[in-house]
């Protein structure tokens, strides 16, 4: 499957692999990622952010893509909506149908509110299912929450909401024990200890994994739990505009039939926001390992009613990504990997870096390899490095891979790669949005009822995200969404619906000169226009 210039240099890493296993490279200093960063990792880029000139960020800079879709128009026009019509009621109306939604629906219909889930694709079809290496949880005698909050905060760069970091920290312990209670598959050894890795920046094992599709295992118990207590997921409908009543407070939500382009009204007494990233935007033309269905319109549409935003110009690239072959170009290579043992290796052979730096200095030093230094190798369309896989069987005994990471060994054997005895290419891909909307503890925005759980929150990690903590988040604040919805559900009297607010996000536009006609959410990723079979209706 490779090329002959592919195999040389494949020919000098098996080479140097005894040698590049016993060695521990070291760690940079502070100073020496600072500057890295600085110089190669893509939030550092000036000419692919934009300023907002309105909303409530407004002086604020985003990346482009995203600046033109917070910006962008309605896909309606306010007054062609029949607010008076009532197509589904409910107590607590959920946005989005990954990790994030289903637990807040679960938590909400645990606390006895009538509860809803609308999704535009399916239920499941989120970044959740495509998470592979883990979740984080301080549960082994040798750690603790206070630890994980050190590591977390540290590799964030100290930017974390304090309070949001210690609800996911200390509440992590529990969260696994719910998840292991409702039947997820947890890797565990003969006694039932849960096996625990390391992840980047962790100073202890805390990873908690189900082989390397714990993410897929996780999404499919919590669909099984929606779908046994009954929960109505409305798949296909897309919300495009919140609902907000004449007191500013969010009480349903505009919807669109993604088949038929039917608009439907919901009307809730609160509403959670659980829409996921924003990879599919593809920032800066990278590739990206999220679902089809991730283009921050969660962002949207609580910006346009007034939500706050934190760090929204702050994205993780998740250091491996598939380089070669192009087939899979940019899906995730789990880190995994490396915390089994794998090292990344350049053209020439050499361990470059400590394999589990933090996710952006991994990045920029794989990128600064490859540009900077010359030491990528060339896949065609670009450069990679090389992740050397058969280092873990080297160093934890044959039949580690297959074990331990065999949705890995299953993706590249369709390709005729055998990551047991041939190294793979890997580089950066969109992986996260570390930034999203601001909320206060108890998971609400600056928007009255409006709730937000999982990747469209921004600040629980800072300005970078380690390992293992997103599938943590999407359980922690998509439970405490859920309960804290449910219970302000229970005294909240929304008053006359409006779309007041969209009218006036479209004079302000006006006022600020933008012209341009973005209409926003934008719903399904670009490459889909023009195709009628994914178009949009
Ligand atoms: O938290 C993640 O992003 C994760 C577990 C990814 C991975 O490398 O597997």
């Amino acid at each position: 499957m490779y090329t002959d210039e592919m195999r040389k240099s494949a020919e000098k890493v098996a080479a140097a692999r005894k040698a590049n296993a016993e060695l521990e490279p070291r760690r940079m200093t502070a100073d020496e990622k600072d500057k890295l960063l600085a110089t190669f990792h893509p939030d550092y880029k000036k000419s692919e952010f934009a300023e907002l000139k309105i909303g409530p960020n407004k002086g604020e800079k985003v990346p482009l893509e995203l600046a033109e879709l917070l910006q962008g128009n309605s896909r309606v026009s306010p007054s062609d909506i029949d607010l008076s019509r009532t197509d589904y009621e409910t107590d607590v109306l959920i946005i989005g149908g990954g990790g994030a939604g289903s637990s807040a629906a679960i938590e909400a219909d645990e606390a006895g509110a009538k509860v809803m889930i609308v999704t535009k694709l399916r239920i499941g079809d989120a970044n959740t299912m495509m998470a592979e290496g883990g979740i984080q949880a301080a549960d082994k005698p040798n750690d603790s929450p206070a630890i994980h909050y050190l590591d977390a905060f540290g590799g964030g760069h100290f930017a974390a909401k304090p309070e949001l970091l210690k609800s996911l920290v200390c509440e992590a312990p529990e969260a696994i024990q719910w998840l292991n209670d409702l039947g997820v598959e947890f890797d565990k050894d003969a006694d039932g200890t849960m096996i625990t890795t390391h992840g980047g920046g962790t100073s202890r094992k805390r990873m908690h994994a189900a082989k390397d599709y714990s993410g897929a295992e996780i999404m499919r118990t919590l669909r099984d739990e929606v779908f046994n207590r009954g929960i109505p997921v409305v798949d296909f409908t897309a919300a495009i505009e919140l609902i907000l009543d004449e007191s500013g407070k969010a009480c349903g939500a505009v919807l669109k039939n993604m088949e038929t382009g039917e608009i439907l009204i919901a009307r809730a007494k609160t509403v959670i926001i659980a829409t996921g990233g924003a990879g599919r935007l593809h920032y800066q033309g990278f590739p990206t390992s999220n679902h089809y269905g991730a283009t921050a319109d969660g962002l949207v549409l609580a910006y346009r009613a007034g939500a706050k935003l934190l760090y929204a110009d702050t994205l993780q690239y998740h250091p491996t990504g598939v380089a070669y072959p192009e087939q899979i170009f940019g899906a995730l290579v789990t880190e995994k990997v490396r915390s089994l043992g794998a090292k990344l290796i350049n053209l020439d052979g050499e361990a470059f870096m400590h394999p589990l730096e933090t996710r952006d200095v991994s990045a920029a030093s794989i990128i600064r390899e490859c540009s900077e230094r010359g030491k990528g190798i060339a896949t065609g369309g670009g450069n990679g490095v090389w992740l050397d896989t058969p280092m873990i069987e080297l160093k934890n005994g044959e039949g580690t891979i297959e074990k331990r990471i065999p949705a890995m060994l299953r993706m590249f054997e369709k390709y005729g790669i055998d990551i047991r005895k041939e190294p793979i290419l890997v580089y950066p891909t969109l992986h996260y949005q570390n930034g999203g909307i601001d909320i206060s503890a108890d998971c609400m925005s600056g928007v009255e009822n409006l709730f937000v759980a999982g990747e469209a929150v921004g600040g629980i990690h800072g300005r970078n995200r380690l390992m293992g903590n997103s599938l943590l988040d999407i359980i922690v604040f998509g439970r405490n969404a859920g309960k804290n919805a449910a219970a302000t559900a229970k005294t909240a009297k929304p008053g006359k619906p409006s779309l007041k607010h969209v009218a006036s996000f479209a004079d302000e536009r006006k006022k600020a000169g933008i012209t341009g006609n973005t209409v926003s959410p934008k719903l399904l990723p670009s490459y889909t226009h023009g195709n009628p079979r994914f178009e949009a209706k």
